[in-house]
């Protein structure tokens, strides 16, 4: 009886539910990649052109993973998600201008878009979608993958629309906005970068979350004009360490908020993004992002902000971690004060030098390659380049470990300062 009763309450209210919502749907649309292969241990990245739902409507919700031909999803043993960006090609970014708005990534911590209630990314059928992936192979075999989307996607209703406003403390410095975290601080020392973004509109900041690597402590956002702190995003730490280790592991999960009333910011507001690492060991390459979904309308003034929903995750300091290198250097010790970088080999792998000597690394190949210490006194790396030359001058002895991010299972160095 109760269960018939139960069946009939259904019914009834899938009945009430149709004739209200008339054509509006949410479908939940899957797309795959073509094929993307990458060499054992490799990195590969490219930009795509992807698909985008062929009807105008919202986009909700977002995630992606990569996945291999019989759609079993590659988990962070096997590949690791450096980053997937989407953007909608042909429209302006919100805080960095050019031809491609970004609107959704993945990185490590796979931090899924999920907006609140109500709100929507407004989408056309004929807006074109690209999306720019980095993934690393942690496998001794080639990886034969596919990256997979999935959008929630609302059509037949009108949402609140919102826009993407993609903070970065290296914003628009390219395809590669890094920076490096020197270490060699005290315990608990911390080693900051930020940015000021200075809002172009009023609205209301409906959900956000950060993108930091390893030894990040807090992605932190401000509303500096109103000296109020808005919403820190933090990291989540674990899970398998991939075997030999071909960077310093991320955050699992960052935590992320949302909000149906949101933050309120006004227009010529300055929003402030901290990136905020410990300084005890050296981290490179590393970012700070924070992705926030704006839903524009009138605030004047300071307002405090509203209680978030926040998925906060399990978050810690990250912990203590030591680089070694992927395998050893060979050769005999070089005591010269430069070195080729050629395709899939430093000139010299193991190297002797005086406190205080520049030492010059020359790009000629025909690949992109890097230095990246990953070990050492003090961290710094080199941009990706295919040509010309990086110097660094040693000024605190010790034994640097290093190798170039793009290949780093192939290229190793070892430098000793005295
Ligand atoms: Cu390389």
């Amino acid at each position: 009886m109760a269960g018939i009763a139960r069946l009939l309450v259904a019914a009834a209210a899938a009945a009430l539910a149709v004739p209200g919502l008339a054509s509006a749907t949410e479908r939940t649309l899957t797309y795959t990649t073509g094929p993307i292969s990458v060499e054992p241990y490799g990195v590969a990245q490219q930009p795509l052109l992807a698909d985008s739902p062929q009807r105008d409507g919202y986009v909700v919700g977002m995630k992606a993973e990569v996945v291999d031909a019989r759609g079993r999803v590659q988990g962070r043993d096997k590949v690791m998600l450096h980053h997937i960006v989407f953007a909608k090609v042909g429209v302006p970014d919100y805080t960095c201008g050019g031809g491609a708005q970004r609107f959704f990534a993945e990185g490590e911590e796979r931090l899924a878009l999920s907006l609140p209630e109500g709100y929507g990314y407004p989408n056309k059928a004929t807006d074109r979608w690209g999306l720019l992936y980095m993934l690393m192979n942690h496998e001794p075999r080639r990886l034969n993958g596919y990256i997979r989307y999935t959008v929630r996607y609302v059509t037949g209703r009108a949402l609140t629309p919102v826009k993407p406003i993609w903070l970065d403390v290296r914003n628009c410095t390219g395809p590669d906005p890094v920076f490096d975290v020197p270490g060699g601080g005290r315990r608990f020392s911390t080693f900051t970068e930020s940015t000021d973004f200075t809002m172009p509109e009023s609205g209301r900041l409906v959900s956000g979350g950060g993108h930091l690597h390893g030894g990040g402590l807090r992605a932190e956002l401000r509303n500096a004009s109103c000296g109020r702190s808005l919403f820190a995003s933090r990291p989540t730490w674990g899970g398998p360490k991939p075997r030999p280790l071909l960077h310093e592991p991320g955050p699992t999960k960052m935590s992320s908020f949302r909000s149906t009333v949101g933050i309120p910011v006004a227009k010529g507001q300055k929003l402030r993004l901290r990136a905020i690492y410990e300084n005890e060991a050296p981290h490179t390459r590393a970012m700070g992002i924070m992705l926030l979904f704006l839903a524009p309308g009138a605030v004047a003034g300071c307002h405090a902000a509203p209680p978030l929903d926040v998925d906060l995750g399990r978050p810690s300091a990250p912990p203590p971690f030591s680089m070694p290198l992927p395998r050893a250097p060979k050769g005999r010790v070089s005591k010269a004060t430069s070195t080729v970088v050629a395709d899939f080999a430093y000139g010299a792998e193991r190297i002797s030098l005086a406190r205080g000597t520049t030492f010059t690394w020359r790009f000629l190949g025909a690949f992109q390659h890097d230095v990246t210490v990953v070990g050492g006194p003090v961290g710094f790396s080199a941009p990706w380049t295919q040509r010309g030359t990086f110097r660094y001058r040693f000024r605190k002895a010790g034994t640097y470990r290093l190798f170039c991010s793009l290949h780093p299972a192939k290229m190793v160095q070892q430098i000793t300062v005295r």
